[in-house]
């Protein structure tokens, strides 16, 4: 990645066009270096920084703003060092924020790591653990009435409603507005306590190519279930966002807006201009142009968001935080569906492995954060405290957060401890019943430091639940986990393998400090109805 230096000015104060030129200049290093000398010089730097910048908030809470992501992997950004795919827009508001390229989320698809970032828990504690409910996308497809399948869908949105969410307490503690946008699980977007949304759960257009709609066997066009009509965001408009901020404004009313478009996600259908951008970066290869087009639509939304804030609202009161819900990454096999697509590699999506959960993590608020790199592991379920703490609502023992407010961090130029464990858990698309993590785990890994730990569930042929002595010594049985990613305990030391090519589990080197890992896994864990 882009290693910029540790002290990055804030220059709002010298106005918006030299400070977008400065920025682009400091995307080439050296020029970089040199403008920050001169601003030093000036004393623009103790102009725009004070030892503890919380200090300096507005009276008014901030504006928030959550750009997700949809598959894309960790890598694949101009400010994490591609310089083969295009991300003008995010490059910028990378400079602009406080990076952690050490970001990661618990698992590596959409639903169970969205309903992470929404309760602020791991998918063990809010028990949305899968994509589909019993009995499965297959089993849903095969319901022959519209009643039947909402009927089983209603009992998994059930399971968010059990908690306070992030919109939900942003509402009812300071008074926010919370409009949902674009990739959404839970049914109704009031399910999860936004106030204002685009997904009710009912079928989109039929004419909408590119997801939200499902067809049961009785020939019914019924919604998806993952964001139906609210998945044109982005791919088709950015009005709901634009017309939601500028409402929000008049009255006065500090607002929240969860960007979710189902970009860079398949289908790799992006406009042609886009296809041109992806073509136009020199090494690019025939499997990545698709992805990479997607992702420059993707990017070019970002800008336009951007511009609707700027010009709408405060820039130095809204606070942009971005993430991907989980990697993908493009193999060389087409698609069966749409060949001028390709499927992405066992390694990435709904894998334990970092293309699958590893994701850089930006928070830009302008007069408040400096940008800067902070290189500590730091996880989605650290945003939930993060942005309560920067409204300035109180964390209850009774929200049993997990994660830490990365802005205290920040504002004390501290490091994120060095011995911080991240975990993580792989279940498989389908559930078997509902609150059934112990029983339809398939991994579960432990980050620390540069180590990851990955320890798979095995299951037998006969797939029987595993016991406790499979928890604790999964390497006895013979049979295999869900996909088979590892069948082994592995241990990666990722400053030498980012890749997680080289299995460690029998280095007596590592002997002692796998055991620990283990052993912080095993405590990390511990679902309700686990043996
Ligand atoms: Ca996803």
């Amino acid at each position: 990645m882009i290693d910029r230096p540790g002290f990055w000015p804030q220059l709002s104060m010298i106005g918006t066009t030299m400070n977008d030129l400065i920025e682009r200049l400091c995307l080439r290093g050296l020029a970089c270096r040199i403008l920050f000398a001169l601003a030093g010089a000036t004393q623009l730097v103790s102009m725009c920084f004070a030892s503890d910048t919380r200090n300096q908030l507005p009276s008014k809470p901030p504006n928030i703003i959550l750009i997700l992501a949809d598959d894309q992997a960790w890598m694949d950004f101009g400010f994490m060092g591609n310089q083969r795919v295009h991300t003008p827009n995010l490059d910028i508001l990378a400079s602009k924020s406080a990076r952690f390229p050490n970001g990661y989320v618990p698992s590596s698809v959409c639903r169970p790591s969205l309903a992470t970032i929404l309760t602020g828990l791991y998918p063990h504690q809010h028990g949305i653990h899968f994509n589909h409910g019993p009995p499965g996308n297959s089993g849903y497809n095969q319901m022959t009435s519209r009643s039947e399948y909402e009927a089983h869908r209603q009992n998994e949105f059930e399971l968010i409603q059990r908690f306070e969410t992030l919109p939900a307490l942003l509402a009812k503690h300071k008074g926010y507005r919370c409009l949902q946008t674009g990739k959404f699980w839970e049914g109704h977007y009031r399910n999860a306590g936004f106030t204002d949304g685009m997904t009710t759960f009912t079928p989109p257009h039929k004419d909408q190519t590119f997801g939200g709609i499902r067809e049961l066997a009785s020939g019914e066009q019924v919604a998806h279930g993952n964001g139906d009509h609210g998945l044109i965001i982005g791919r088709k408009t950015m009005r709901p966002i634009k017309d939601f901020i500028q409402e929000c404004e008049r009255l006065n009313t500090p607002w929240f807006v969860w960007y979710a478009p189902y970009m860079p996600h398949l289908p790799h259908d992006a406009p042609d201009q886009f296809q041109k951008l992806a073509a136009s970066h020199p090494g690019i290869l025939p499997w990545e142009q698709p992805y990479f087009a997607s992702i420059a639509q993707f990017d070019s939304t970002v800008g336009e968001l951007v511009k609707i804030v700027s010009s709408a609202s405060q820039a130095n009161n809204t606070l942009f935080v971005f993430l991907s819900d989980n990697g993908w990454r493009p193999s060389p096999i087409p698609s069966k569906q749409n060949p001028q697509e390709y499927t992405q590699t066992k390694r990435s999506k709904r894998a334990p492995f970092d293309d699958g959960v590893r994701t850089p993590i930006l928070i830009r608020w302008d007069g408040v954060i400096r940008p800067q790199t902070e290189n500590g592991i730091c996880s989605s379920i650290d945003l939930f405290p993060t942005l309560l703490g920067a409204a300035e609502i109180p964390i209850t023992p009774d929200l049993s957060l997990q994660g830490i407010d990365l802005l205290d961090f920040l504002k004390d130029d501290k490091p994120i401890p060095p011995d911080r464990s991240i975990f993580g858990e792989i279940y498989p698309g389908d559930a078997t019943s509902l609150r059934s993590a112990s029983h339809d785990i398939a991994y579960r890994w432990i980050r620390k430091g540069k180590m990851k730990l990955i320890i798979p569930h095995l299951k037998s042929v006969s797939n029987e639940s595993p016991s406790t002595s499979n928890l604790n010594q999964p390497n006895q049985l013979k049979s295999k986990a869900w996909n088979n990613y590892v069948r082994e305990e592995s241990l990666f030391d990722l400053s030498r393998d980012p890749f997680e090519k080289l299995n460690l589990v029998g280095s007596k080197l590592h002997a002692s400090g796998r055991e620990a890992l283990k052993s912080e896994l095993n405590d990390w864990w511990q679902p309700a109805g686990s043996p």
